[in-house]
């Protein structure tokens, strides 16, 4: 017996079934990560149910084909017209087998994958398997049966701790919660799925089915845990909806019976589904892997990247030194003078030393790492690697000596980058002999923990220079957005410009503290003023300083925070800035005299302040936001939108639950966005100039993901 389930046209053999000797292996094969598309989902009904009606079938085991089991739903179809078989149905029938049916694991078996191998009888796991329920950080629950089968098998306590975190457990952590029956020792999941199941044959092992476990059977003790995980998400989940949602399915599980469970869990899953929560984090998961595909990735291979070099020691270079030990390189530091390495040494060795004084690192491991890291004063030492970054004082001509002495001695082919963060690198690029081989890869502080890599192209670099700022990301870890070259790139471009509307609101009436309190409430974890004081004040005051020649006249200039600068007042390290720091306090308490400062400038300005609403403080911080986004897609500095998006989301702390400032424009819809900068436009034409590409959008009834598909 034999068949697959292709739909005519489709790409052929999603599911496909054969019988070898009594086991019916049915191997679901839907490149890239088996998702359970409605190919795959009639596929695995159809199996079980010429399983059903074979009298030659005694087992049925499913298996993956390529590097995963299944990897959950499609996550493509949410939000689109269901189409049948649902997979509750899938997942019923798969339990109500009379023959056992075992699920053989390797790779993935995450949401809905997890939850077919839960509606089997049997389960075996190989090792590198990944098992979990992380549908949380798609703004979901479980659906398929997750919420009411894992708690039964595995207890109340293990079961919401896998669905609230979303983690993933490794093979030999899933045997000990009872998720799999079975560890495979080999790399044959297929071959050991085989064998398992023969010998549940061989020994009449008879269906047993998870709705049946009693992991619930202890009743105070899952109360506890269900008590405990609700206090617990209460806590943590910062305005997000799906996390209360499994809670309240788990409490099905423990209060009522299986079917009802089920249905309530079908229930809260619909409810997440029409949450905007979901759309924003699912843009989020597809967009995270979109920026990946820039056109260098596609045109060209990385170079080597074996060994890298890094010019400066201070605040950047040093966390850049820890972000590619951390990956495995040989890291080379090269700074002014043997003062200024041993500083930059200590800046690194200082991490290591509180990992080891948390116990989350060894001495020996700390040794091992820090004995590939060296340093020197001459920038001979980097005559053989393979990348250099720059990341000394903000300053062309501090820069471009820099550059000078990495094109004198660097080895043909090595990729030479600078860390600015507002400087010209096509200048730079321009100094050298070799333009093409240099890049901009801006980090962000600390460098060894933030998320974001911005990879600047300048206009001469060639494509696998680029390619290997990708791969470099890769390796280190981080989140990769291709951007173009003008101020401040993507993110620190539309940061001045929001950061202006800000202190606009500031000088108009608004409090920094009020100011701050909105943009939490929307659901980042700091206010504008806040993260001023913790990226220190110095840092836009030189900025600002450096625009000043070039500044339009017309334009409206706050000047509260050069006040406040010039007082010394940078913030958390000089402990006041917008806030006071009590004793280093991290959290900031209101100041009066910030208070004072204000109204003084605003009388200088001769302002009548009024008083802003939450709504109006985000509607003009998210107008600003948006409206240079828009800019900056339209002046091609970011290809598409949701570059703009990943930018803010792992640079900027902006809530991921709203997918980002572009993703969040399309949800509450350009036409509003658009009215509103019109209607502020009214008072200051110099600062709200509607982006052309909104307009156009707004025009053409188009919206931001539009061109997110169209690129
Ligand atoms: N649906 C559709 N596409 C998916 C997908 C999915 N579930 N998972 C991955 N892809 C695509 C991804 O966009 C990329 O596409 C390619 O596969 C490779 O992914 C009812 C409601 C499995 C650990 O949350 O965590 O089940 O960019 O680059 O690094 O209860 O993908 O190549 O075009 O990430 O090897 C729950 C999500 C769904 C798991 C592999 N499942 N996936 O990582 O490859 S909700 C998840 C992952 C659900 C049920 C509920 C990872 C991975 P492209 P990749 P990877
Ligand atoms: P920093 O002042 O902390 O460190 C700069 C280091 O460069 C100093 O240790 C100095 O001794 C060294 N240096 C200066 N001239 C040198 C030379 N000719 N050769 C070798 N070493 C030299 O500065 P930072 O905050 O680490 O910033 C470094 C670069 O990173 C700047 O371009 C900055 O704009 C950029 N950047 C900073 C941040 C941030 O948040 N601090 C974030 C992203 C990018």
């Amino acid at each position: 017996m034999s068949g697959n389930t292709a739909t005519p046209g489709t790409s052929p053999e999603p599911v496909a079934f054969r019988r070898e000797g009594g086991i019916l292996v049915v191997t679901i094969d839907n490149p890239p990560v088996n998702a359970l598309g409605v190919d795959v989902r009639r596929g695995l009904a159809a199996a079980i149910a010429a399983a059903e009606s074979d009298p030659e079938v005694s087992a049925v085991m499913l298996v993956g084909a390529g590097r995963n089991f299944i990897a959950g739903a499609d996550i493509r179809e949410f939000g689109k017209t269901p189409q049948p078989p649902s997979l509750p149905e899938v997942c019923a029938a798969i339990e109500t087998c009379a023959k056992p049916v075992v699920a053989a694991i390797h790779g993935a078996a995450l949401g809905g994958g997890l939850e077919i191998a839960l509606a089997a009888h049997y389960r075996l796991a190989m090792p590198g398997a990944k098992l979990g329920l992380p549908e949380v950080a798609l703004g979901l629950l479980p659906g398929s049966g997750g919420t009411q089968r894992a708690p039964r098998l595995i207890g109340a306590k293990a079961a919401l701790e896998l669905m609230t975190s979303g983690r993933h457990a490794g093979a030999a952590e899933a045997q000990s919660l009872g998720l799999v029956d079975r560890l495979g020792g080999g790399t044959d999941v297929r071959e050991e799925g085989l064998a398992y199941a023969r010998e549940l044959v061989a020994a009449r092992a008879p269906v047993r089915r998870s709705r049946d476990a009693q992991g619930l059977a202890d009743a105070e003790a899952s109360r506890a845990a269900l008590e405990a995980a609700r206090a617990e998400t209460a806590k943590k989940s910062r305005g997000l909806f799906s996390p209360m949602k499994i809670i309240e399915a788990v409490e099905a599980a423990l209060t009522r019976p299986f079917d009802e469970g089920m249905a309530l869990e079908r229930q809260l899953f619909m409810q997440c589904i029409a949450s905007p929560q979901r759309a924003g984090l699912i843009h989020a998961f597809f967009a995270e892997r979109e920026v990946l595909k820039a056109p260098e990735t596609r045109a060209a291979k990385p170079r080597p990247l074996e060994s890298a070099g890094i010019v400066g020691g201070g605040t950047m270079g040093a966390g850049i030194a820890v972000a590619m030990l951390d990956a495995g390189l040989p890291v080379t530091m090269v700074e002014r003078d043997e003062t200024s390495l041993a500083r930059g040494r200590a800046h690194v060795e200082r991490v290591y030393d509180g990992l080891v004084k948390k116990n989350r690192m060894t001495l020996e491991a700390k040794a091992a790492l820090m004995a590939r890291f060296s340093g020197s004063t001459s920038y001979d030492a980097f005559a053989q690697v393979d990348i250099v970054v720059e990341a000394v004082f903000e300053d062309m001509a501090v820069k471009k000596a820099v550059f000078a002495e990495l094109d004198r001695v660097c080895k043909p082919g090595a990729v030479l980058a600078t860390n600015t963060s507002y400087l010209d690198i096509d200048e730079i690029a321009a100094s050298i002999s070799r333009p093409a081989d240099v890049l901009g890869l801006h980090f962000f502080s600390p460098a060894n923990i933030m998320k974001l890599l911005e990879i600047v192209v300048p206009a001469k670099v060639a494509a696998d220079v680029v390619a290997t700022g990708f791969e470099l990301a890769k390796r280190l870890k981080k989140v990769p957005v291709r951007a173009g070259v003008c101020d401040g790139f993507i993110g620190n471009r539309i940061l001045a410009v929001y950061r202006q509307a800000a202190d606009h609101m500031m000088e108009d009436g608004a409090s920094p503290y009020e100011i701050d309190r909105a943009v939490r409430s929307f659901g980042y974890p700091m206010g504008p003023f806040q993260v001023s004081d913790l990226a220190g004040g110095d840092i836009g005051w030189a900025t600002r300083k450096r625009k000043a020649a070039t500044r339009d006249p017309k334009a409206r200039y706050v000047q509260i925070a050069d006040r406040i600068c010039e007082r010394g007042w940078f913030g958390q390290k000089t402990q006041r800035g917008y806030y006071l720091y009590p004793e280093g306090a991290r959290v900031g308490e209101p100041d009066a005299e910030v208070l004072a400062i204000i109204d003084a400038e605003r009388q200088r300005a001769g302002v009548t302040p009024r008083s802003f609403s939450e709504d109006e403080i985000m509607r003009r911080y998210m107008a600003a936001m948006i409206n240079e986004g828009a800019n900056v897609v339209h002046q091609r500095i970011a290809l598409r939108p949701l570059d703009v998006d990943v930018t803010f989301l792992h640079g900027y702390g902006f809530p991921r639950f709203r997918g980002g400032p572009m993703k969040y424009a399309d949800t509450i819809g350009l036409a509003r966005v658009l009215a509103d900068i019109r209607e502020f436009a009214k008072q200051d034409p110099v600062f709200w100039k509607p982006s052309p590409l909104l307009v156009d959008l707004v025009e053409r009834g188009a919206d931001f993901a539009s061109l997110d598909r169209s690129e």
